[in-house]
C-alpha cells in the first residue's frame, strides 16, 4: 500500500515536472509560469544557479533537477526534495536508518520486488522498506505541490462555498474530479470563454464549475471554485439530476460513476489514457492539446444540458461558506501583518506561551467503515476547544468545508478562548474583519507537504526536530493507499499519527507493535489507532500536552 501510494503521488508529480520541462522549452502555449518568485525560491532550494538565465530556462532547470529524483542510481545520494524540505536533524536520522529513498521509481520497484513470494520476510526490514516507500511518497508530493504552485499560482485566501447545494439548476454544471490540476486549470480558463454558448443553450447563469475530491481542492484553493463534495459522496453529485458532466483525471474516482450517469443525462468523461472506465466517454488529454480537450469537454456538458430531465432535478439546499487557500506562504503572509521582520515569531510566541497548545493536521479520505465526515468534526471540535490550531488537506479539508468548519463563525463557536484570540488577532491584521477560519484549508492530498513546510520552519526556528514539536496528524477515515503512505511518512518524520480506521496489519503482532511502539523508538513518531473519535480527540490532546512538557513549555 505504501508503494502504491508513493507511485500515485509520484506519477502525479512526474506529470507536472515533465509539463514544466516542456513549458521551459516553450512547447506548451496553454501553460505559463504564474509564480515567478516561487520558481526562483525553489531554484535556490535545489541549489540551481540562476545567474544570467532567462526565467523559462530556470523553469527547465528546476524541472530537470526534480526529475533526477526519478533517475538517480547512486544509493548514497538521497532524493533532492526530501533533503531540501525536511530539517537536517531528521534527514540525518532517516539516513542512519537507511530509510531515505535515493530514487522514487527504484524505491517503489524494490518494494514490489521484496514483497514477491519468497523474498523479504523479516518484519522490521519489510516495515523499513515500506517507510522508504512512504518517504518517496513525501518526495513525490512535495515536488508536485511546489511545481504546481509555480505553474498555476500559489494559493492565497479566497471565500467560496462547499457542499452539494453549490450545483445550480440554472447553469451548465461541470464537476472536475480527481487529482491532477493540469486539465482542470485549463477548463476553468476556457469556461469563461464559452459561457455565452451555455447561455445560448438555455442555461441562464452560464457555466458553473464545481469540484469533487482533490481536483476540487486544487481549483477551490486557486480559483475559489465551489466544492460539491468529497470522495464518498461523489455519486451524489450526479443524483442531483443537474450535473451535466463529470470530468475525471486520476485517483479516487469511483468506477460506478458511468453507471450512475446512465440513469441521468450526465456525461462521465475520462481524460487520462491510463485511467479509463467501462461506460465512460473518453477524451484523451495531453498537455499539447489542453485547450482543445477543455473545449470538447465543455461542449459535451453543454450538449448534455439540453437533454436534462427537469423532473429528475433534486438539489439539496445545503452549502456552507468556506474560506480556503492557506498555503504555507499564505499563512506566513497573514502572520507578517503582525511582525513583518520575523513573521514566524507571533506563531512561535503563542505556542510557547500556550495560547496555541499545538497544531493538528487532518489528512486523508472518507471510508465506508465510518459515518462520512463525522469523526473529522468530533475530533476537530475537541482539539479546537483545547486551543489546538487545525490544518486540513484532501477529503478531510472537504469534510470541514462542507460542514461549516472553515469559516469565521466556526472559530467563534468552537475555538477555545486563547486560540480564538490569536486567530482573531491574525485575521484582523490580515484585513478579514474577524478571525481566521477554525480549520485552515491547506489543499489537496498532495499538498500535505505544505503543512510539513510550516512544521519544518517551526522546528528550525526552535532548534528542535519535528518529533519534539506539539504537532500531531490525524486521518480519521484513512482508506486509500495514498493515505497509508502519508500516515506512514507522518510517522517517519516524527509525528504521532492517528488512524481512525484499522490498517490491514493486525494479522501480525510484531508489525502491530512495531507501528505503535517500535516506531516511537526509531522515529519519535508512531501510529495511534483509535476508531472512537471522542477518545481519539482526547488522546491527541494528551499527546500534545506531553510534547509541551518535553519542550519545557
Ligand atoms: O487524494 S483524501 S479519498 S480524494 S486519497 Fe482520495 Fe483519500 Fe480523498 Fe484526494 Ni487523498
Amino acid at each position: 500500500m505504501m508503494a502504491a501510494g508513493a507511485a500515485a503521488h509520484s506519477e502525479h508529480g512526474r506529470h507536472i515536472a515533465l509539463a514544466m520541462q516542456k513549458i521551459g522549452k516553450g512547447l506548451l502555449p496553454a501553460y505559463r509560469i504564474r509564480d515567478e518568485d516561487k520558481l526562483y525560491r525553489i531554484a535556490e532550494l535545489l541549489d540551481i544557479d540562476t545567474l544570467g538565465k532567462e526565467m523559462l530556462e530556470v523553469a527547465y532547470d528546476v524541472a530537470t533537477k526534480t526529475l533526477e529524483d526519478y533517475q538517480n542510481q547512486d544509493h548514497h545520494k538521497g532524493c533532492h526534495w526530501i533533503s531540501a524540505t525536511l530539517p537536517d536533524k531528521r534527514v540525518d536520522l532517516l539516513s542512519r536508518l537507511g530509510a531515505l529513498p535515493h530514487n522514487i521509481d527504484a524505491t517503489v520497484s524494490q518494494i514490489m520486488a521484496r514483497t514477491h513470494i519468497g523474498c523479504d520476510a523479516e518484519p522490521k526490514n519489510v516495515f523499513l522498506g515500506g517507510i522508504r516507500g512512504a518517504l518517496a511518497d513525501f518526495n513525490g508530493m512535495s515536488l508536485a505541490t511546489e511545481l504546481s504552485d509555480v505553474m498555476f499560482g500559489t494559493p492565497s485566501p479566497v471565500v467560496t462555498e462547499a457542499n452539494i447545494g453549490v450545483i445550480d439548476k440554472d447553469a451548465v454544471n461541470i464537476a472536475v474530479n480527481g487529482h491532477n490540476p493540469l486539465l482542470s486549470e485549463i477548463i476553468c480558463d476556457i469556461a469563461r470563454d464559452m459561457n455565452d454558448l451555455a447561455k445560448e443553450a438555455g442555461a441562464e447563469k452560464g457555466i458553473n464549475i464545481v469540484g469533487i475530491c482533490c481536483t476540487g481542492n486544487e481549483v477551490m484553493m486557486r480559483h475559489g471554485v465551489p466544492l460539491a463534495t468529497n470522495y464518498l459522496s461523489q455519486e451524489m453529485a450526479i443524483l442531483t439530476g443537474a450535473l451535466d458532466a463529470m470530468v475525471v483525471d486520476v485517483q479516487c474516482i469511483m468506477p460506478s460513476l458511468p453507471q450512475v450517469g446512465n440513469c441521468f443525462h450526465t456525461e462521465v468523461i475520462t481524460t487520462m489514457d491510463e485511467n479509463k472506465m467501462q461506460g465512460a466517454r473518453h477524451i484523451s488529454f495531453h498537455e499539447q492539446n489542453a485547450v482543445e480537450t477543455a473545449r470538447e469537454v465543455i461542449q459535451c456538458a453543454i450538449n448534455a444540458f439540453t437533454r436534462r430531465d427537469p423532473n429528475k432535478i433534486n438539489i439539496p439546499n445545503v452549502k456552507q461558506t468556506a474560506v480556503v487557500g492557506f498555503s504555507s506562504e499564505a499563512v506566513i503572509t497573514a502572520l507578517s501583518n503582525l511582525d513583518a521582520v520575523d513573521p514566524l515569531k507571533p506563531l512561535v510566541d503563542n505556542i510557547v506561551n500556550g495560547n496555541i497548545q499545538g497544531v493538528a493536521l487532518f489528512a486523508g479520505c472518507n471510508s465506508t467503515q465510518t459515518v462520512q465526515d463525522e469523526s473529522y468534526q468530533i475530533i476537530a471540535k475537541t482539539l479546537a476547544a483545547n486551543n489546538v490550531l487545525l490544518l486540513a488537506t484532501g477529503c478531510g479539508a472537504g469534510a470541514f468545508a462542507k460542514h461549516g468548519l472553515m469559516n469565521q463563525q466556526a472559530t467563534e463557536q468552537y475555538a477555545g478562548d486563547s486560540l480564538k484570540a490569536v486567530l482573531t488577532q491574525i485575521g484582523d491584521a490580515a484585513g478579514l474583519n474577524g478571525p481566521l477560519p477554525l480549520v485552515l484549508h491547506m489543499g489537496s492530498c498532495v499538498d500535505n507537504s505544505r503543512a510539513v513546510t510550516l512544521a519544518t520552519a517551526l522546528a528550525n526556528r526552535l532548534g528542535v526536530d519535528l518529533c519534539d514539536l506539539p504537532v500531531v496528524a490525524s486521518a480519521p477515515e484513512a482508506m486509500s493507499e495514498k493515505a497509508i503512505a502519508i500516515a506512514s511518512w507522518g510517522v517517519a518524520i516524527g509525528l504521532p499519527t492517528h488512524l481512525g480506521t484499522i490498517p490491514q496489519v493486525t494479522g501480525s503482532d510484531v508489525v502491530t507493535e512495531l507501528m505503535q511502539e517500535g516506531a516511537k523508538d526509531l522515529f519519535g513518531g508512531y501510529f495511534i489507532v483509535e476508531t472512537d473519535p471522542k477518545i481519539a480527540g482526547n488522546k491527541l490532546v494528551e499527546v500534545i500536552k506531553a510534547k509541551r512538557q518535553g519542550l519545557g513549555i
